[in-house]
């Protein structure tokens, strides 16, 4: 049976994933459609990724969830939380002459996941009480709202299991079989699914080997918890153990390196017990790099660490300042 309704999601991610399963489970249930009729493919944000409106099949029903808006004329369904939504000429202006009543984007949710199932609820009627804890996880990790660091680099929950393995290896293949799976499925059946396990195990490893590192490479200056990761190539992330490790320290600074770049990655602990008073993305573009007010990176080519260890001194100073 040809797909019919193509879901294109933010790939790669879980909340991602769990908005295309809402979506399926909504669509399914509110329009009776059946569930070999849906197809799924990722879109990734990165430098000259073709417009979603590409990802489209015309003659098909088509959503586009978790990503930037297309005025793709074959556009039908369109749910996404990104305050970078309109990035297409036109688009915005095109997204506010919907008269589908099928188009919705709110930049002050956490998540894309909870956005559709509230939409759902409130404009449509459709509820689906068995997904209530699939819907707060993707809140939960899309927002990084952890209770703490601990949290945060845990891999104990069954959702933080399923989240790692998605953003690692959630790949169209992946998610084509995990979705539907995630539309329907407990989180911690689905997780101790030993598929998901066998992809996981490498991951956890890798994460621990990170975390005795920066344990070992870690010191606090001032309000900085500082990383000298530079000793060998970075093959992982653990955003959070920094935090775990230091947890006192307002800012965390990474200096790591890949055969491609040598990267500064500045950080606000949002655990902090003190208010942001630096603005991250701004500190990171005075040396031609970006980012967001509470996280951000400078990248150099390779091979130029001590231009890195020298920003990174300059960095420890402003953030103390
Ligand atoms: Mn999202």
């Amino acid at each position: 049976m040809p797909t019919d309704v193509v879901v294109a999601h933010h790939g790669f991610c879980f909340d991602g994933a769990a908005s295309a399963a809402v979506f399926t489970r909504f669509l399914r249930e509110s329009q009776g459609l059946d569930e070999g009729r849906f197809g799924y493919r990722g879109l990734m944000y990165e430098p000259g990724a073709p417009p979603p409106g590409d990802r489209l099949v015309h003659g098909a029903v088509n959503a586009i969830l978790d990503y930037r808006y297309s005025p793709s004329p074959d556009l039908t369904w369109y749910f996404d939380h990104h305050v970078s939504a309109f990035q297409e000429p036109g688009s915005e202006l095109h997204f506010r002459g919907d008269t589908t009543g099928r188009k919705f984007h709110d930049g002050a949710y956490g998540s894309c996941t909870k956005f559709i199932i509230d939409i759902a609820r409130e404009r449509f009627g459709w509820t689906a009480p068995d997904l209530a804890d699939l819907v707060a996880w993707s809140d939960v990790i899309d927002a990084a709202r952890f209770t703490d660091a601990d949290q945060a680099s845990s891999f104990a929950e069954p959702a933080m299991q399923l989240a790692a393995v998605v953003q690692e290896q959630g790949d169209d293949s992946l998610l084509a079989w995990m979705i539907p799976q995630l539309a329907v499925t407990p989180l911690a059946t689905l997780a101790a699914h030993p598929d998901v396990q066998r992809r996981l195990e490498p991951i956890k490893a890798r994460h621990d080997a990170l975390a005795r590192r920066m344990e070992l490479a870690g010191e606090q200056r001032g309000a900085v918890a500082w990383f000298d990761l530079s000793d060998a190539p970075l093959d992982t992330v653990a955003k959070f153990v920094g935090y775990k490790l230091f947890p006192t320290a307002t800012y965390s600074v990474v200096l790591s390196r890949t055969h491609k770049r040598v990267k500064i990655s500045v950080g606000f602990n949002p655990w902090a017990k003190r208010p942001r008073t630096h603005d991250i993305a701004r500190l990171c573009e005075r040396y031609g790099g970006g980012g967001h007010p509470v996280v951000g990176a400078v990248s150099l080519p390779p091979g130029e660490l001590a231009k890195g260890r020298a920003i990174v001194e300059e960095f420890i100073g402003a953030l103390n300042g």
